[in-house]
């Protein structure tokens, strides 16, 4: 398995809820490396860019007004196979279709209030880790 970066972040609600410790210790204890971090609360037109991908979609408006209600931590994840990794650790997108002891299972309550997001392709994570990161700020 090749070794990989993704992209994490600890959505409004996780920080709120004082689950940063808890989501960061699942990552290293998996043998994810953190590679870089640090906290951000982005703007609604912020929000909108890094989920552009969705704009179509019934819950692109609510989505966004959600990541830019508050502070979020932003990461990256280094290992092999770290892209499908971190999804593994995060769980389904519904937490009610989440397998057991992943992230989402364990904690969100909500479809969209759930947690964590983590880069879905090699390409998502490349551009995704470019949205949030620059050169200085990777080691
Ligand atoms: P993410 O991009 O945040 O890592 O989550 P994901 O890949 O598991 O899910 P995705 O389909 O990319 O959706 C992005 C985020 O939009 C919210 N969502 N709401 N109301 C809904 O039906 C709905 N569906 C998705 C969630 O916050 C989801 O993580
Ligand atoms: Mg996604």
């Amino acid at each position: 398995m090749v070794v990989e970066q993704t992209l994490s972040l600890i959505k409004p609600d996780g920080v709120a809820r004082g689950l940063v410790g808890e989501v960061i210790g699942r990552f290293e204890r998996a043998g994810l490396k953190l590679k870089a971090m640090k906290m951000l609360h982005l703007t609604k037109q912020q929000a909108q860019k890094f989920y552009e991908v969705h704009q179509e979609k019934k819950f692109f408006d609510s989505l966004t007004d959600f990541m830019s209600s508050g502070p979020i931590v932003a990461m990256i994840l280094e290992g092999q196979g770290a892209i499908l990794k971190n999804r593994e650790l995060m769980g389904d997108t519904d937490y009610q279709k989440a397998a057991p002891g992943t992230i989402r299972a364990d904690f969100a309550r909500d479809i969209e209030a759930n947690i964590v997001h983590g880069s879905d392709a090699p390409d998502t994570a490349e551009k995704e880790i470019n949205f949030f990161f620059n050169e200085l700020e990777r080691i």
